[in-house]
Formats: C-alpha cells, structure tokens, sequence
C-alpha cells in the first residue's frame, strides 16, 4: 500500500477460470473498487475513455449546460485530501456517493459549481448504507451554506426506464483510457457516454434488488488484449463485456464510451427522455476481473445508484435537512455514525 492511492476495498487477483461464463458472478465480489480519489497533484484530466477518441471531445460534453449541476466536491478526513464529485439537485443540496461522506472524521467540505465554491453546511448518508457497495445504498445529500444562484439543478429522475438508455457520466474523476485504464489524477470537469445495460443485480451479484445501474466499458472492435495492459484476455469479452460473461444484452462500443474512474464518485448519470435531462444515477463503484483489478480499464463494469429508487428519500432528507445553517458548519453525523464497522474495512492502495 501507498498514500497517494485511490479508496479501494479489495482488488485481489484470481484468474481461474477466466473463460467461463458466468464469472463475473463469482469474482465481483472481491474485485470492487470505490471511486472516491485521494487529492493528487491536479494533472488537467479526468475520466477514462476510448484509446481512439480525442479527449477534446469529453472535455467539451461536459460543457454543455444540461451538465453543470455537476461539480467538484473536496474534503478532508484523518486520512488525508479527498476528491469527490456531486450534483446540484436543488439550489442548495447536492447529492452525491455515501462513501465519499461517511467518515467521522470528515471535515472542510466544500462543493464547487458554476464558478463558486461554497462550503457545505451539513450532510445525510443514506442510513442503510454500510460500505457494502454491491447493496446499492451508496447515497448522501449535503447541503451547502447558501443558496446557488446561477446554475438550474438537475431534476432526479424519476421514470423506470434506464435500462437501454444512453446515459451520459458527468464527474471530475480520474483519467486515462481504455488499454491502460486510469493512469492520470483528477481534476478537470469531463462527460462521456454508456449504456445503461440494466438495473436487476441478480444475474450479476446474486443480491435481489434493483437499485444499482449497470454499465459495462466496451472496446472498439478489434481492439486485443495484447495491446492494453493486463486485459482480460478475450477480444470478444472486451468487445462486450457483459453479453460476453453473462449474455447480458449491453450494446458495444460507443463513439463517447466512458468509464467512471477515482474522483468520479458521487458524479451524474443523466439520461434524456422527452427532451428532457435527467439525473438518473450517482457514481458509486467500478468492477473488474481482469488481471488489472477495477481501474477502468476496457471490460470493467462500473455501478451507479439508481436515483428513481431513491426519490422518496432524497425527498425526506431535503426536508429533515432543511434547518437554518449555523455558522461554522454543523456537520449532520447522525447517519454516519452506523458505519463505523465499514470505515474499518477501507484500505488504501496504489493508484
Ligand atoms: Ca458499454
Ligand atoms: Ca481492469
């Protein structure tokens, strides 16, 4: 372990079996990586995308203004710096990843959106959640001193058809692309595109529920594995990775295919219905069973919460949240303090 690495629970190895379908069912559960990113030295990138595509491209998608509800969240723990991402859903809440605020520790958080930064008041962590990503309850809201004045909030979706949509990430996360996975720190505002291949974890993890988003990160084709590095080692699975393991039906690669990296945490998953943008998943976790491990490499698959099942609470704590802000932050740990026993089971690794 180092201490410039990103949040991870476990990333061991095991490469057995590697070509039998059905193993992301097997090996998902150890191959999980959280996409908070410890504070590095800002390189002028973020996100991961195809080899082939020129990075101009996301940087200018994130541009677009359906997006800038989206915005750069920073805080501090006894561990050190950390970046997260977040949207603005309302003028003075954002919603963003329960990992990225569950610590006691947690201090100095601010969120910066339409050219300001504002310090946040105080903040929810979804109280079902326990470090346990594939659970699907990776939420928080923090609200922020002051209201935002120059930036429309995202509207939370609401509707019950993710599954097919192309929905569009939106983060501040770490860079690189796909042959070689996450490479460069986080720090500049970047979008890029994924199905949204489904929402039912059972065929996935086991776990009966329907709250995580599903997307995998395909190849363009012909791309092989000798030319990325640790790969899995299948042309087909890199081409789709989901139809490949699972025959899960996931589409190939897009023009704007992306993956969510380290910093991505709490970013937008937003999907277009009625001409309409909506905020449809938070950024939680990336998977993989490569010999890479979840570093967003092609073939890993990434986990968003999905918000639409969420809305009742996001509504309830906009309300139980809603008190006066007081001077010098009151910070909301009443949630926090029942994840404890997860913080313990966080290790820091290499980036
Ligand atoms: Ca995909
Ligand atoms: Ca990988």
């Amino acid at each position: 372990m180092t201490q410039n690495g990103r949040q991870r629970l476990q990333a061991e190895k095991d490469n057995s079996n590697l070509s039998v379908p059905g193993i992301i069912v097997k090996k998902l559960l150890n191959t999980l990586c959280a996409v908070a990113a410890l504070l590095l030295p800002v390189t002028g990138q973020a996100g991961v995308i195809r080899h082939d595509v020129n990075m101009q491209e996301h940087i200018a998608l994130a541009a677009a203004p359906q997006f800038d509800p989206v915005g750069r969240l920073l805080f501090s723990t006894s561990a050190g710096n950390w970046i997260c991402s977040g949207t603005l859903i309302s003028a003075s809440f954002v919603l963003t990843a329960g990992h990225c605020l569950d610590d006691v520790t947690t201090s100095n958080v601010t969120f910066d959106v339409g050219g300001f930064t504002y310090s946040g008041a105080q903040w929810q962590v979804h109280a079902s959640w326990n470090g346990d990503f594939l659970a699907g309850n990776d939420l928080a809201l923090l609200q922020l001193m002051g209201n935002v004045g120059n930036v429309t909030p995202a509207s939370v979706y609401q509707g019950n058809d993710e599954v097919g949509a192309i929905g569009t990430h939106v983060g501040l996360g770490s860079s690189g692309n796909g042959l070689t996975g996450s490479t460069l720190g986080p720090g500049t505002k970047r979008a890029g595109n994924n199905r949204m291949d489904l929402v039912d974890s059972t065929n996935v993890t086991g776990r009966t529920h329907s709250n995580i988003i599903w997307t995998d990160f395909d190849a363009p084709a012909g791309t092989l594995p000798s030319q990325g590095t640790g790969l899995y080692p299948s042309a087909a699975y890199l081409a789709d990775p989901l139809a490949y393991s699972l025959g899960i039906t996931s589409g190939v690669a897009l023009n704007l295919e992306y993956s969510i990296a380290g910093g991505d945490s709490g970013g937008g998953f937003f999907l277009q219905e009625n001409n309409q943008w909506f905020l449809a998943g938070v950024h939680s976790f990336l998977a993989g069973i490569d010999a890479s491990g979840p570093n967003a490499s092609y073939g890993d698959l990434s986990g968003s919460i999905r918000v639409s099942s969420f809305a009742n609470w996001i509504d309830a704590a906009q309300g139980s949240a809603a008190v006066v802000p007081v001077p010098g932050a009151v910070w909301l740990l009443g949630s926090a303090l029942g994840v404890l026993g997860a913080l313990k089971r966080k290790v820091r690794v290499a980036a």
